[in-house]
């Protein structure tokens, strides 16, 4: 049964475990489990793709997929019985610590943890981790509709209702504030590649020559062409393993709508009122003063 957080007078989201600071999933999440990935030993060659719910995940698991095939998609739909998420699991998921410790090398894993949480061999440069983020009024949009989606999630009552549990951080992933400004702040310390989902979408070629170097791939201009086209939002929506298509219904309502949902820079202003944009405005202009990160809030915004 989930136990709700004395600091969150008033919410009823019996999604969540309250776990040191941080809230896990009820039923998704271990939290002895998520205790030990603290300790686990770390190889040169691991590499951990760590984001804020809804920030492109899936998105990173496809370029990295790609790159270790070298831009050949039908190696990784011979797969097909798994999704992006299986092939490059959830460390933090209940059971998958374990198959990490004994998994072949490039092991590859995604997280939403926080900084505190991850294997602390990683701040002593071992291994390398991609950290992505999302202009967050684009996440509360997207994580709203998940929610709809996801079975495991509690379902909010409206738009609204979302937003507010958002700004109060009681969603899995906690702050979005806090998640960016502790790993940014924690960037150089280790092998960190810093990058935005808008980055991603203003220019995807660049974005992937980006992450190939940085995990040391060489790949020829036709194999990352190849990477680069079957990394489209439009390519990736026609690939079961990347839609979670095989996910089981008692996981994901399908019917509720598409994982691959909207795949763009602005969404928000269909769903915020003015005075919420307002809000998150100043909320995001007092946490964010110290942290030299600027954000793309609309692709009408590119000249
Ligand atoms: S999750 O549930 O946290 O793992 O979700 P995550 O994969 O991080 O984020 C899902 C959002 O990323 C969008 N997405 C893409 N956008 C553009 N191009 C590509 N190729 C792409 N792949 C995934 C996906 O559509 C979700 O965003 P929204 O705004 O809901 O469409």
């Amino acid at each position: 049964m989930a136990i709700m957080d004395v600091n969150d007078a008033g919410a009823q989201n019996h999604d969540l475990v309250p776990h040191k600071g941080f809230k896990l999933i009820n039923g998704t999440h271990d939290p002895d489990d998520v205790d030990q990935i603290y300790d686990l030993e770390i190889r040169d060659s691991d590499v951990f793709v760590v984001t804020y719910p809804k920030s492109g995940t899936i998105w990173m698991q496809q370029i990295l997929l790609l790159l270790e095939a070298k831009g050949d998609l039908t190696a990784i739909s011979k797969l097909s019985k798994y999704s992006n998420a299986e092939l490059i699991p959830w460390i933090e998921l209940m059971g998958n610590r374990q198959t990490f410790i004994t998994a072949p090398s490039p092991r590859m894993r995604v997280s939403h943890l926080p900084f505190q949480f991850m294997p602390s061999a990683l701040s002593q440069k071992k291994g390398k981790v991609i950290y992505v983020a999302r202009n967050p009024k684009d996440v509360v949009v997207s994580y709203f509709y998940f929610h709809k989606l996801a079975n495991m999630l509690e379902t909010p009552t409206d738009f609204d209702d979302f937003f507010e549990r958002f700004l109060r951080g009681d969603v899995f992933g906690g702050s979005w504030f806090q998640h960016i400004k502790t790993w940014y702040s924690h960037k150089d310390d280790m092998n960190m590649l810093f990058i935005t989902y808008e980055e991603l979408i203003q220019d995807l070629q660049a974005a992937v020559q980006r992450i190939a170097s940085f995990l040391g791939k060489e790949l020829s201009a036709e194999q990352l062409a190849q990477v680069v086209t079957h990394s489209t939002f439009s390519n990736m929506k026609k690939i079961p393993q990347a839609n979670y298509e095989q996910v089981p219904g008692e996981l994901l309502s399908h019917h509720q709508g598409r994982f691959m949902r909207k795949g763009t820079v602005g969404d928000w202003k269909k769903h915020f009122t003015v005075f919420q944009s307002e809000r998150f405005d100043q909320l995001f202009h007092r946490e964010m003063a110290d942290i030299p990160l600027v954000f793309l809030w609309d692709i009408e915004d590119v000249a």
